[in-house]
């Protein structure tokens, strides 16, 4: 009789294990190609990092959500009663296998997220301080074009001050040339977001936050605020055109020529 109970629950979990396997695997290589499907294009190394972040931390967490489900969707079929049951089915006391399994697999998969999570943030470098000086991480140098970047109820504004400290309301990136911005607000706080260089940093009165990143793609992309700063918040988006070095130059001479031609014109 012992036996027979025996053999019947390792032949269920035989049957549960397989299950899930196959679940598992159809489920990983399912969600990976939805994944890339659905993520945008990566335009900087950082936003890069957040894509490949979100999809291996879905590969993680498909088998540990299809182990639950197909244990939960195996036993509800298997041993459902019919009506109400008439009594509880027996206790378990103890399974050494589970004890030593369950909770090294779950320390290994958040040890695992830990330390993906922090070597992340390495290459993200510097939080709220300057490229290359400290922050959490420290981060590279790579004489980095500064921006200083003024949010206000409601838009964006950008200061150039290596290329003669002009502004405008257009963000213009050289491509291929690391970028520090140095962010502040004139009113409330802001949030300064580019979401396809995976960039975001508050703007905060009366403080610069610093943030950096390197645009590898030519193209037009959008900085938005995503911190709710009042009546028109949802307006508050700028232009962002990252362009070759010398399309760059060209547009920081065009910039300096125009208020001189304005006030020898009027
Ligand atoms: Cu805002």
């Amino acid at each position: 009789m012992v036996k027979a109970e025996s053999f019947r629950s390792q032949h269920h979990l035989r049957f549960v294990m397989v299950a899930w396997a196959v679940a598992s695997v159809i489920g990983v290589a399912l969600s990976v190609m939805i994944m890339k499907a659905v993520l945008r294009p990566a335009a900087s190394p950082q936003m890069a990092d957040q894509n490949l972040t979100i999809v291996v931390f879905t590969a993680v967490a498909v088998p540990v959500a299809f182990f639950v489900l197909t244990f939960v969707g195996y036993s509800v079929w298997r041993f459902r009663t019919k009506g109400m049951p008439t009594e509880d089915g027996p206790p378990i006391r103890g399974n050494r296998l589970a004890f030593v399994l369950w909770p090294s697999v779950s320390a290994a998969l958040c040890v695992f997220l830990l330390v993906w999570g922090l070597y992340g943030m390495t290459k993200v470098g510097t939080f709220g301080t300057p490229v290359g000086q400290g922050g959490m991480f420290g981060g590279t140098r790579s004489d980095p074009l500064v921006v200083e970047v003024t949010g206000q109820q409601w838009l964006w504004t950008f200061t150039y001050p290596s290329e003669g400290g002009f502004e405008t309301t257009k963000l213009v990136l050289p491509v291929d040339r690391q970028v520090e911005f140095k962010v502040t607000s004139l009113d409330v706080v802001h949030s300064f977001w580019i979401r396809a260089f995976g960039v975001k940093i508050d703007a905060v009165p009366g403080q610069v936050l610093y943030t950096n990143t390197t645009p590898t793609q030519l193209g037009t992309f959008t900085a938005r605020c995503v911190e709710l700063c009042g009546l028109y918040h949802a307006y508050m988006q700028n232009q962002v055109d990252v362009v070759t070095a010398a399309s760059f130059a060209a547009w920081v001479q065009s910039q300096a020529a125009p208020v001189h031609a304005t006030a020898v014109g009027t």
